[in-house]
């Protein structure tokens, strides 16, 4: 591939490869460094290579991009708060952006979780709410609960706490002994069970009862936490059964455990609703989001908590003057966030992209299941705006055939994301009835010529 006029400027004398010095995230970097695949430009539901093809973006960047790519509104924000308020520190100072985006928050969050913190990422995000939910059990007298509860194949981001809960096996075997005190709860995943169910499976609700046995082994009193995913999103869209989240809150209100909702994937309407726990019914105690929250246009994250948990922390700091949480960062509520967020808000609200994603959802789900006879295919699932085909596994070499699969879309001009050897799917809210046609035909060449 040619080197760009910049590249070959700043590129290292005698360096053989202009892209060997970046070492890319969760990426085959030999791979892609020898079949670069670069992208230059976006705009609504395309992004254009660097030889100048058009693909469709079936997955919003990363479960990201909710409100379409390069949208007017969010890209003139930005640009003006640039120019107005570049920073302002976070800590013991504040811009009025911060507050009136956690007040906007604050609104359309269910119930009382009324109160946001921000960070930059999911992860970030994720370390947090953990953080926050083991504090604020010593602030109310209740020091000795610290243990928290993952679940296997759970993703909770890549910092310490949100490999420690989580239960994606490659991105913890590598690390080291992680945490103290954490348990996993099952997956609720099931091919015997579940395989080709329409929206949430009616198996699997009998899972959360684990939580029980947990209670039974390590007594209540010592744990803080439960965190899960409503949806898990990575580890390959595994769909939550039928009253599985409902037992779960039953379970933790029984025993005065709280529970995490991590909707870094399912929060900004990829469900049809603002927060899944909207769409489910069932209220977390905090939450996290990140991606949608900016429309990915800019880094940001936030842990939702609800009113009695903020309390706690105002109550029992001490005088007015004490710090009620250790914790924070430098681009806390940053005002480039803070106003993409802003924006990216006024354009989900004024597109209705929430209820135009439960609107496709019918239509989305009739697609995804088009695809059950296709050659591989061992499992389709769907729900809201988020799919899968799950592929099965070339018996000598696992992945193979879904990352072949991923490659070969992009060639015929479609981004799908894969996992394992499934292929997940989530794209901008903007999609139309024909785009989504476009994702799933496409999927089905390629599965009908693939080995
Ligand atoms: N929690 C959840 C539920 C996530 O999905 C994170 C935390 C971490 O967010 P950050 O912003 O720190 O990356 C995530 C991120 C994929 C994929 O294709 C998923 C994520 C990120 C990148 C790729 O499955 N999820």
């Amino acid at each position: 591939m040619a080197l760009p006029d910049e590249a070959a400027q700043t590129a290292k004398e005698g360096a053989t490869n202009w892209l060997e010095p970046f070492w890319m995230p969760f990426t085959a970097n030999r791979q892609f460094k020898a079949h670069p695949r670069l992208f230059v430009a976006a705009k609504d539901m395309h992004y254009t290579t660097q030889d100048g093809r058009q693909v469709l973006d079936g997955t919003a960047g990363l479960w990201c991009v909710n409100a379409g790519h390069a949208r007017p509104r969010i890209v003139e924000a930005v640009q003006a708060q640039i120019a107005e308020l570049d920073y302002a520190p976070a800590f013991q100072m504040g811009h009025p952006k911060a507050f009136e985006l956690a007040a906007r928050l604050a609104t359309m969050a269910p119930s009382d979780l009324d109160h946001v913190f921000f960070t930059n990422s999911g992860s970030e995000s994720v370390d947090t709410a953990l953080k926050i939910a083991i504090a604020y059990h010593r602030v109310t007298g209740a020091g000795a609960r610290q243990r928290l509860i993952g679940r296997a194949r759970g993703y909770h981001g890549v910092g310490f706490g949100g490999i420690s809960v989580g239960g994606i096996v490659n991105n913890r075997k590598f690390f080291g002994s992680l945490l103290n005190g954490v348990d996993h709860l099952p997956h609720t995943h099931s091919l015997e069970h579940m395989a080709f169910s329409r929206g949430q499976p009616e198996w699997g609700a009998h899972l959360a009862d684990v939580l029980e046995d947990m209670v039974a082994l390590h007594d209540a009193s010592t744990i803080a936490a439960v965190i899960v995913e409503p949806l898990a999103g990575s580890a390959g869209a595994l769909i939550p059964p039928k009253g599985y989240l409902e037992r779960l809150r039953q379970i933790c209100d029984k025993h005065g455990i709280l529970l995490i909702f991590d909707e870094v994937i399912t929060g900004f309407g990829r469900l049809g609703d603002s927060f899944a726990c909207e769409r489910f019914g069932v209220i977390p105690d905090i939450m996290t989001v990140a991606k949608g929250l900016t429309s990915g246009t800019v880094p940001a994250g936030a842990v939702f908590v609800r009113k009695h948990i903020y309390d706690a922390f105002m109550e029992n700091a001490g005088g007015e003057n004490a710090i009620e949480l250790f914790h924070g960062y430098t681009y806390s509520g940053h005002p480039l966030a803070m106003a993409a967020g802003l924006a990216a808000l006024d354009v989900y609200a004024e597109d209705g992209l929430f209820e135009r994603a439960a609107g496709l959802a019918g239509h989305w789900e009739d697609a995804i299941h088009s695809l059950k006879d296709k050659p591989w295919v061992i499992d389709t699932r769907n729900l809201g705006l988020i799919g899968a085909i799950e592929l099965e596994p070339r018996p000598d070499a696992p992945t193979a055939r879904a990352f072949e699969l991923f490659l070969r879309c992009y060639e015929a001009g479609v981004l799908v994301r894969t996992t394992g050897d499934i292929i997940a799917l989530s794209p901008p809210l903007i999609i139309s009835e024909s785009q989504i046609d476009q994702i799933v035909e496409t999927i089905g060449q390629v599965l009908d010529d693939l080995a």
